[in-house]
């Protein structure tokens, strides 16, 4: 039976017609046996085209025969003697060609290192997957971003914050000895989409990871992960220092704290020498940090970075903070810390900011620091795991939801100075790039919990390979892969992931709204909550509704934080005549008869997006429902049980949502509206 193990690299036969097709261009793989990466591409390259074209496609060193796919860097003699442009492709980039080998028509995937020719092969078989023609082929991709990491808020004792597909896969008691052949499953996918590092543990880390048995257990995954091109990184406690070792203190500046951080990296990195470096959360939601030794983020950053700085190793420093004091408007507190600090961290640090300045809602406008801090290199992170999107039950596509913030014009240099190009460097001139996805990876036999989420975790890849890159595309491709290349399959299925995304913004937080989520866990609607310890953790403190409007106003009348955006971003968001509708309540405390674009007013409006929302689900699983002789029968059935999830619970978003505002409104639905269920 089909479970979804095998994700996107299932490898099934294609139509007789396409293996019919491919197979000339398809008849021996010739690789050099000397480089691991290589090895691994000539293996995979094996199990996917003698899957797909139902032939045994040899792999082996040397023979060239009409049709051979050749792999190999620009070192191996054969390659050399094609002259191919591989000097700018960098160490990850690949090329991949149709060329003539000794008189002979072959296919070239080529490199400057092993791990570019296991993406190239990837590339191969990708095209292969999904019917895309391979002869007369050239292709050349090389990664815009540096970074391309899986941060796991994984706990070491396998709970997984915000995880909903299981526990974690790393089965810390077992390790090192025990190894579990799903590590290597995970780096095949991983590799398969470009990905290049994995922070193993969670940002709420605990200072046991840093010790000796934990650094033995993550450098046996570093060994595992290495030939596939990913590197290991581990979530660092501030405090560690302290709960380890007995110092009496934490404080950067203090010279025996930054020597017990330089000898913890020699110790790690003499156990893991390609080792990544640290991801730090400090002075967040209670965690520990230099603040508390009145230290800035800068030189706590800087004082880790020191540490790793002699091995090549890096720091990743979260912007994602909010604190003690309430303030008056917590969407501005990032942005109030760190703009600041601009120009004063190391080198080797990197600032990973939150897409939004909220938490990973179904829709927040793109991150103000962004643009904001020219000379510091800011690193994304997106959340793949659902936290605020219905967990592993609703069907999103998040490529959507990525896409949208990374194509967001921040204006920090005038128009066209995107969100991408602040994540790829090439806005500000960094070199140091990276963008982060929080993992949805648990030890479910699908790994992400829903056969739909594999799409999220894929589509992360993707883009950060390539930010500008279109999620629609993507999607294809995906679908293509996972389930069927036949177009009466892909079409409407890309249509409905892509459009997956508003309808949970709208039967959730429609025009703006956000964190309305129930309390703790975030599934379900709570926007009534009002009785949390600090006022920045309830519901009614985003969306204050009243008997005039709704809306948070973070214009000049109100937090002024839309001043943090570069002024024609601020002028126009800031100005409820040109905001557009979709953050209409993000900015502005609306009045309930205020008239928007399609004449209807705002109440109206609310239950009309709300309404369409439901509606939208229903048409998923209608869709769905029609889909079912392309998919097989297993994995079919277990997306129509979730969307029937989702269709209920869609209308318990809507339902508790409109019932509770209209205590505020006090006005009745609008003409047409469906009746509760
Ligand atoms: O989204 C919030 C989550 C916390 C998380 C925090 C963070 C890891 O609710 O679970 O903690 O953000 O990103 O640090």
């Amino acid at each position: 039976a089909e479970d979804g193990y095998d994700l996107w690299l299932r490898y099934r036969p294609l139509a007789d017609s396409a293996q019919a097709r491919y197979r000339p261009l398809a008849t021996a793989i010739a690789a050099p046996q000397d480089d691991p990466s290589i090895r691994i591409a000539a293996a995979e390259l094996h199990r996917g085209l003698t899957g797909l074209l139902r032939a045994d496609v040899p792999a082996s060193a040397d023979a060239i025969a009409p049709g051979a796919i050749l792999l190999g860097t620009g070192g191996d003699r054969r390659i050399a003697a094609l002259g191919l442009p591989l000097s700018t492709l960098g160490r990850e980039g690949y090329l991949i060609r149709s060329v003539r080998v000794d008189g002979k028509p072959a296919t070239v995937i080529a490199a400057n290192s092993g791990v570019g020719v296991l993406y190239g092969a990837f590339h191969l078989l990708r095209l292969v997957q999904t019917g895309d023609p391979i002869d007369r082929i050239d292709i050349r991709s090389v990664p815009k971003v540096e970074l391309r990491l899986l941060n796991h808020w994984d706990n070491l004792d396998r709970s997984v914050e915000r995880g909903y597909a299981g526990q974690s896969i790393w089965d810390w008691w077992k390790l090192p000895d025990i190894t579990n052949p799903r590590y290597v499953d995970y780096a095949r996918a991983n590799a398969s989409i470009g990905i290049n590092g994995t922070v193993l543990n969670n940002v709420n880390a605990k200072a046991d990871s840093l010790t000796a048995p934990y650094i033995a257990k993550a450098a046996k995954l570093a060994d595992i992960f290495r030939p596939y091109g990913i590197r290991v990184y581990l979530s660092a406690r501030w405090s560690a220092p302290i709960e380890i070792s007995g110092l009496k203190t934490a404080d950067p500046l203090d010279p025996a704290v930054a020597a017990w951080w330089k000898a913890k990296a020699d110790e790690i990195y003499a156990a893991i020498p390609d080792f990544g470096g640290f991801l730090v959360k400090a002075n967040s939601e209670g965690q520990p940090g230099p603040q508390d030794y009145h230290r800035s983020h800068a030189d706590g950053a800087n004082m880790l970075a020191a540490a790793v700085k002699p091995h090549g190793g890096i720091v990743m420093w979260r912007a994602f903070v909010y604190a003690h004091e309430n303030p008056d408007d917590r969407a501005r507190q990032a942005y109030d810390e760190f703009k600041p600090l601009d120009g004063r961290f190391a080198d080797n640090v990197i600032v990973q900011v939150k897409n939004g300045a909220i938490d990973f809602q179904p829709r927040e406008p793109f991150h103000p620091l962004f643009g904001a801090m020219p000379k510091t290199p800011l690193m994304m992170e997106f959340q793949i795991t659902k936290e605020y999107l219905g967990f592993a039950t609703h069907l999103v596509y998040l490529g959507a939801l990525f896409e949208e913030t990374l194509a967001s014009d921040t204006f920090a240099k005038g128009k066209g100075s995107t969100v991408a190009r602040v994540i790829d460097g090439s806005l500000e001139g960094h070199a140091r790039t990276g963008m982060a996805g929080v993992a949805n990876i648990g030890v479910d036999r699908n790994w992400t919990g829903s056969q739909f989420d594999q799409a999220n975790w894929y589509a992360f890849g993707r883009l950060a390979w390539d930010p500008e890159a279109s999620a629609r595309r993507i999607a294809a491709d995906w679908a293509g892969m996972t389930f069927s290349t036949d177009p009466a399959f892909v079409a409407p299925v890309v249509d409905m992931m892509m459009r997956s995304r508003e309808a949970v913004v709208d039967y959730m937080t429609p025009l703006g709204l956000h964190h309305l989520m129930a309390t703790g866990h975030h599934y379900g609607p709570g926007p009534w909550v009002d009785d949390l310890e600090r006022p920045d953790w309830n519901p009614v403190y985003y969306h204050r509704a009243d008997a005039q409007g709704i809306g948070f106003d973070r214009t000049k009348t109100g937090s002024n934080a839309v001043a943090q955006y570069a002024p024609p971003v601020a002028r126009q968001l800031g100005d409820i005549r040109t905001v557009p509708e979709r953050d209409l309540l993000w900015f502005h405390h609306v009045r309930w008869d205020h008239r928007m674009a399609s004449g209807r007013i705002l109440w109206d409006e609310l239950v009309t997006r709300y309404d369409r929302g439901v509606a939208e689900v229903a048409a998923m699983r209608a869709r769905w429902a029609t889909l079912a002789p392309y998919v097989d029968a297993d994995r079919h059935a277990d997306v129509m049980r979730f969307l029937a999830v989702q269709a209920r619970e869609a209308q318990w978003w809507r339902d508790a949502s409109i019932a509770y505002f209209a205590t505020f409104a006090r006005r009745p639905l609008p003409a047409g509206s469906p009746p509760p269920a």
